[in-house]
């Protein structure tokens, strides 16, 4: 008997052998670049930014549990955590796929995710340091929010991710690559084996900008990976717009092309896990810059991040009103690239 995990498995592959490439939207139906969900138990989860510019839903939605490790009601950008668990099965229902990714606080120094200020945190939550025990208990609260979706609901989880770059405590400069992995693997084996969670599809999504010798230089191994990812984003430099595309796109094309012969060779599948133009200030980015870098690769899907709506210029997204609507709506249009039905 198929399990839910092997069906999504065998969904994601289907999309990357059959030439396709699913798009997916981090905080979809929760919140968009001017509207928030308000009524966090009531609201029928019904509005989209992609939606509301495409005619359809993401088939990915990306959720983040950030803050959920110290039981905070809400979660690091103030996504109530009961409604993330509505919106999450509320998506898998509509036939859609559901990512988790998560920015835990340092568990060592009491800052958040982004605080490198200490090369001893991931050493102080391996078994044995100083902050095993608490960080067990951050692990156990992950672990019950995933349990909560139901063992019908399988989920993509990509933790500790963007791993090769220094600016999490997880980070490359932070933890030695052994000390790394046995983070990976000891939170696959507490969810998977202490837990039972058989639901997941662990992802390995490290940042784009590295080498594959990099990038496998942290992988936990192929019985801990179900999916290879990896985050890569469009940063615009002095050097302006046109040169900050050519540099996305060869620094994808160069990602991917790496991923596919890992892949190929260790039987895993791929995403493009976070991506994006922050602000989308290419008017052209979905067709002539993010299209032509991954049509050519057998990506199972690409994830935009969040469109903030506290912040009126962090959007990835196109949303009803914005001038640049048009060219995403035209992508959403192309044979290759599928979203939810
Ligand atoms: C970053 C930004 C932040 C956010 C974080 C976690 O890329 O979007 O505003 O808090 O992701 O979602």
């Amino acid at each position: 008997m198929e399990t839910p995990k092997d069906v999504l498995v065998h969904r994601l592959f289907s999309y990357a052998e059959n030439g396709k490439i699913a798009y997916g939207h981090q905080d979809d139906l929760v919140y968009g670049h001017s509207w928030v969900v308000e009524d966090v138990e009531k609201d029928p989860l019904k509005r989209s930014d992609v939606k509301d510019v495409t005619g359809k839903y993401p088939v990915v939605v990306g959720f983040d549990l950030g803050g959920i490790e110290l039981a905070d009601s809400c979660n690091l950008d103030g996504v109530d955590f009961g409604l993330m668990r509505r919106a999450a099965l509320k998506h898998i229902e509509r036939g859609g796929i559901v990512t988790l990714s998560w920015h835990p606080r340092n568990p060592l120094t009491g800052g958040d995710a982004w605080d490198i200020s200490s090369d001893k945190v991931v050493e102080s939550v391996l078994p044995g340091g100083e902050k095993h025990t608490e960080f067990m208990l951050w692990l156990r609260r992950a672990a019950d929010f995933i349990e909560s979706l139901g063992p019908d609901s399988a989920v993509i989880f990509r933790p500790w991710h963007e791993n090769i770059g220094s600016w999490f405590w997880w980070g490359g400069n932070l933890c030695t690559p052994d000390q790394y992995k046995d983070l990976y693997r000891f939170t696959h084996m507490y969810f998977s084996q202490v837990r039972g969670l058989t639901n997941i599809l662990w992802c390995y999504s490290p940042n784009g900008n590295c080498n594959p010798r990099e990038y496998m230089s942290r992988y936990p191994g192929d019985e801990f990976v179900d999916m290879l990812g990896i985050d890569t984003y469009e940063y615009v430099g002095p050097t302006g717009l046109a040169d900050a595309a050519v540099h996305y796109q060869v620094e994808l094309k160069a990602a991917l092309t790496y991923l596919a012969a890992i892949g190929m060779e260790h039987e895993k599948l791929m995403c493009l896990s976070e991506t994006g133009l922050e602000g989308l200030q290419d008017p052209k980015w979905w067709t002539d810059v993010l299209y032509p870098a991954i049509k050519d690769f057998s990506v199972s899907y690409v994830l935009t991040w969040r469109n903030a709506h506290d912040k009126p210029g962090h959007f990835y997204a196109a949303w009803n009103g914005f001038e640049g609507a048009a060219d995403m709506k035209a992508f959403s249009k192309l044979d290759k690239i599928v979203f939810l039905d």
